[in-house]
């Protein structure tokens, strides 16, 4: 009798294990604790076992019962628990819109290059795009940049080894070009550029368009009138220009190229520093000695060349004073674009 309450006990409970569902309980219930159930057994065996054996028998009984009770309780909360879940599962609501993710945009200053290339395209040129890491030779020898001359620097340009560097200009691009191909040309080459240099209006990397013209008898009249057209179409006004004299190795005469303030209208303010202009690039007359480098006669051959910062132009058209918030990916700035 003992025996098989012991065996009782280890059965239900191992049995009551295996349980997972609300039927399987019912039919557990059924089986040990029903009215026909194996401890309705055990009671009526109860009543034939010697008189003095009863009282120990019946209380092993009792706390058996009570414990195969107290576990199956706990197995009906626990399934009951996993019926709500399941309940709560069913009522999702799957016709409800889901959320949509954020559509992405372009960064501020990919827009700015694409507008500014596609308004050189809307006057002939076509668009190159080259290295980043460049030769010495394209970068400065073929520019007509002497060995010595201070842009050449460690302390201006990020040298991989003796003769390889990141490019500090598009214009590598431009003697690529030259060397391959005859005039006439017209050609914007957009892209990155590198120079140690890093405040709130330098990055070690920035973006440029730079571009050339390259014909017979092209003139300074024809470089004026195609970078007031630019200007006028970048910044959607009619912007007087000034042209500023200037120098840069590559081209002779040079000039840096002015708009009117778009800020304070020419009247002068903060941005402006109270001049009432704006520098947005330089330019300049193709010099003879960079038509030697790449072949062509500069006797027969003119061209004009520019170069603008796409940063700085974003800056002006949409008054950033930070350069830096441009490459901070913070959505707060980059949202607004
Ligand atoms: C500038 C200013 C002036 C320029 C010159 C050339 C080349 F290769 F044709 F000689 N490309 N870009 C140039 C001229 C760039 O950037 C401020």
């Amino acid at each position: 009798m003992e025996q098989e309450l012991r065996t009782l006990e280890r059965e239900a409970s191992e049995g009551l294990e295996q349980i997972s569902t609300a039927n399987e309980l019912e039919e557990f219930r059924i089986h040990y604790l029903g009215r026909k159930g194996q401890f309705s057994g055990i009671m009526e065996q109860l009543k034939a076992v010697p008189k003095e054996d009863k009282p120990r028998l019946g209380q092993l009984a009792n706390t058996v019962k009570k414990q195969i009770e107290k576990a199956f309780s706990v197995k009906k909360e626990q399934i009951a628990a996993g019926a709500t879940t399941s309940a709560a599962i069913g009522s999702i609501d799957l016709t409800l819109p889901g959320r949509r993710p954020e559509q992405g945009r372009l960064h501020p200053v990919t827009q700015i290059m694409t507008e500014v290339c596609s308004i050189f395209e809307s006057m002939g040129f076509s668009v190159a795009e080259g290295p980043d890491v460049e030769q010495d030779r394209y970068n400065f020898e073929a520019l007509n940049i002497p060995a010595h001359h201070p842009a050449r620097d460690m302390h201006d340009t990020f040298y991989v080894s003796d003769s390889i560097l990141l490019r500090t200009h598009t214009s590598p691009m431009q003697a690529r070009i030259m060397e391959q191909q005859e005039p006439p040309l017209r050609v914007i080459a957009p892209g990155k550029v590198y120079r140690c240099d890093s405040d709130i209006t330098h990055t070690p990397m920035f973006h440029q368009v730079e571009g050339f013209l390259v014909d017979t008898n092209v003139s300074f009249a024809d470089l004026k009138g195609v970078l007031s057209v630019f200007t006028q179409k970048i910044f959607d006004a009619d912007l007087p220009l000034r042209f500023r004299p200037s120098f840069f190795p590559f081209t002779e005469p040079s000039a840096e190229v002015d708009i009117a303030c778009v800020i304070c209208n020419g009247k002068g303010c903060r941005v402006c520093k109270k001049t009432g202009w704006l520098e947005i690039l330089g330019a300049g007359m193709i010099d003879p000695e960079v038509f030697k480098q790449v072949g062509y006669d500069p006797e027969k051959y003119s061209g004009f060349a520019f170069g603008l910062g796409i940063e700085r132009i974003a800056m002006l058209k949409y008054g950033i004073d930070d350069i830096r918030l441009y490459y901070e990916n913070d959505l707060r700035f980059l949202s607004q674009f």
